[in-house]
């Protein structure tokens, strides 16, 4: 194991002191307790407009400077990545003057409001030729890692169905305010929709790494709250995010997609699952049971024939060799570490980590056409270039 002296540093700035401000900054600094590995993040700066909130935020993570302005933060020559983690209004011109500077890219998801405004942010870190990757962390946890193995080892067969829900309850209240600090999801300005670019994306992003490209859709949403006062205004606005969406959709393999999102599910607080039926077998998992993978072999001997359900807890299985013991579990953070850890690795090897800017992009185009099908009540083509990372 090699010690501190030895590691090259990662400088970070990170802008953005919620949430996800707290998942990536915990994903640094536990990567290299666990994980043997060349690179060793820097809390160089944490940079937020709100100059106490900022300070308390760097204070308690341990964050070393602080800055206001984050053209500021990109201007410093101490600093080597850029890690965005505000409202998706702000990744382009974030992201953007970032790679024009130099610094390698990390973005929380979705990458921005829409495909278009994702684009130009495509173009920039590959122009420049930065490292770049995009959160959708649900990807580095571990059972979701192992059916990706499953699927590439073609245990499943030709697939037939891809089905996933993401089920929330947390805006069903008429009272609740829409935008501002905390409740800008809420707001399609900041975010640029509801529940497809927040809970949609992390479908559709496990989606297609799994079972490849989505190439149309059909669609339908709702927005059951039809007004709501503006947290920081005051004044009572139509709302103009989509509460709930569900679709339909094909996949380039041939095979079929049902996809469920909303925010009026009473009772689930952050369900995603997923399932797929393969020609031999199928798998599924289940976010709130996070460390399990559902395993169904149709060749197995009859009598025995049944659903098998596997405690992803082993050493031989995806990133658990660097935890506890076998049997003893992790959770929702060491999705974010892992992605840490495998940014880091990509550097050491010189590849790059997925999801990236432009897997990102594809994911923002299904995104796209499912509010355009929604919108236009028909089959929208994605126009998906899927490539398999
Ligand atoms: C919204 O409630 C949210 O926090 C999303 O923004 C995350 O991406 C999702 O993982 C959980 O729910």
């Amino acid at each position: 194991m090699p010690n501190d002296t030895h590691r090259k540093e990662l400088r970070v700035g990170i802008v953005g002191y919620g949430f996800m401000g707290r998942t990536h900054t915990n994903g640094y600094k536990r990567a290299n307790d666990f994980f043997n590995l060349k690179y060793r993040p820097v809390l160089q700066a944490a940079c937020g407009r709100d100059a106490a909130k900022t300070r308390a935020f760097a204070d308690q993570w341990g964050w070393q400077s602080v800055e206001s302005d984050w053209r500021r933060l990109i201007e410093r020559d101490d600093i080597d990545a850029i890690d965005i983690c505000t409202p998706n209004d702000s990744h382009a011109e974030i992201a953007i003057a970032a790679a024009e500077a130099g610094k390698m890219v990390l973005c929380e998801k979705p990458l921005a409001r829409t495909a278009a405004e994702s684009l130009p942010m495509v173009e920039a870190v590959e122009k420049s030729g930065v490292a770049n990757t995009v959160f959708y962390n649900y990807r580095r946890l571990p059972a979701v890692t192992l059916a990706k193995q499953v699927v590439d080892s073609g245990k499943l067969g030709r697939i037939f169905h891809y089905r996933a829900n993401f089920l929330q309850d947390w805006t069903i209240a008429a009272d609740l305010p829409q935008g501002g600090a905390a409740l800008w999801r809420l707001d399609a300005a900041a975010a640029g929709s509801g529940v497809t670019g927040d809970l949609l994306a992390h479908c559709i992003d496990t989606a297609m790494w799994l079972n490849g490209g989505i190439v149309d859709v059909a669609a339908r949403t709702e927005t059951f709250i039809k007004e709501r006062v503006h947290q920081e205004t005051g004044a009572t606005q139509p709302v103009t995010i989509d509460d709930a969406c569900s679709f339909h959709c094909g996949f380039a393999n041939g095979s079929l997609g049902l996809f469920e999102s909303t925010r009026y599910a009473r009772g689930h607080k952050a369900l995603y699952t997923f399932e797929i039926n393969g020609e031999h077998a199928s798998i599924r998992w289940d976010l709130h049971d996070l460390n399990r993978l559902e395993y169904f072999d149709h060749r197995d001997e009859g009598i025995l024939r049944g659903w098998r359900n596997i405690h992803v807890s082993d050493g031989d299985q995806p990133y658990m060799s660097h935890w506890w013991v076998p049997g003893l579990c992790i959770g929702y953070e060491h999705s974010f570490v892992h992605h840490v850890v495998d940014f880091l690795k990509a550097l050491e090897d010189g590849t790059p980590c997925p999801p990236t800017f432009r897997d990102a992009y594809e994911t923002a185009k299904v995104c796209d056409a499912v509010l355009a099908s929604a919108r236009d009540k028909a089959w929208k083509d994605t126009d998906v270039r899927w490539t398999g990372s």
